[in-house]
């Protein structure tokens, strides 16, 4: 049976081992700038695609970014795509535990870090809870987040913000280049 698990989002089908199911898509933002940050991004997308309940659909190319409102070196930016089972806040602590198994330390915000996941967008849900804001509420405001969004997904919408494409222009100054 079939069942929705956010608002617009399904039902629609994938194939697991047993039956179709529901499911929602959502899009994670990556980013690194401490210790080796390019093989963490790269773990990070083999990790999501290895958790239970999320398939990794598509992955940007990696991206190399000025810090914005951060320190330390430049950043290793990505966003994935994803189709998971998981609620949203249940894939923000499945996002969390990938963050753990990476040493993420979190003594100031902002600050450096070995990897950071964001859940960007779940579907076209729009959720305010303690825990989670949904859309990521400072996507619109950074290129680090809007360029490899743009390169997988060039038409998405984010709910109550409208085209994602046009807030490109406003962080055309932020430093970003494919490697
Ligand atoms: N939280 C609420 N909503 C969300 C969401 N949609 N996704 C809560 C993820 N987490 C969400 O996050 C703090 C708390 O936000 C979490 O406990 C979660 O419950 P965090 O990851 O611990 O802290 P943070 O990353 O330091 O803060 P924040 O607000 O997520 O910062 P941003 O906006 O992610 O910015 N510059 C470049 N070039 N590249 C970067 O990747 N990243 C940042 C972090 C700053 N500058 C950067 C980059
Ligand atoms: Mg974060």
């Amino acid at each position: 049976m079939h069942t929705a698990i956010s608002a617009g989002v399904g039902p629609a089908t994938l194939q697991d081992d047993k039956a179709p199911f529901a499911f929602a898509i959502a899009y994670i933002g990556i980013g690194a700038n401490l210790g080796d940050a390019r093989a963490n991004v790269l773990d990070a997308l083999e990790r999501l695609q290895r958790q239970p309940g999320c398939t990794l659909m598509t992955a940007s190319g990696l991206y190399r970014t000025a810090p914005i409102d951060s320190s330390g070196d430049d950043y290793i930016n990505a966003v994935a795509r994803i189709a998971t089972k998981l609620d949203a806040e249940a894939l923000l602590q499945a996002l969390h535990a990938i963050e753990q198994a990476h040493g993420r330390e979190r003594p100031y915000r902002n600050a450096p870090r070995t990897l950071d996941l964001d859940l960007l967008l779940y579907g076209d849900a729009i959720i305010n809870s303690t825990t989670l804001t949904v859309p990521h509420p400072r996507m619109t405001e950074r290129a680090f987040v809007l360029v490899p969004l743009l390169e997988i997904a060039p038409s998405i919408h984010i709910p109550g913000h409208g085209p994602a494409a046009q807030y490109a222009a406003g962080v055309a100054d932020q430093g970003i280049r494919p490697i």
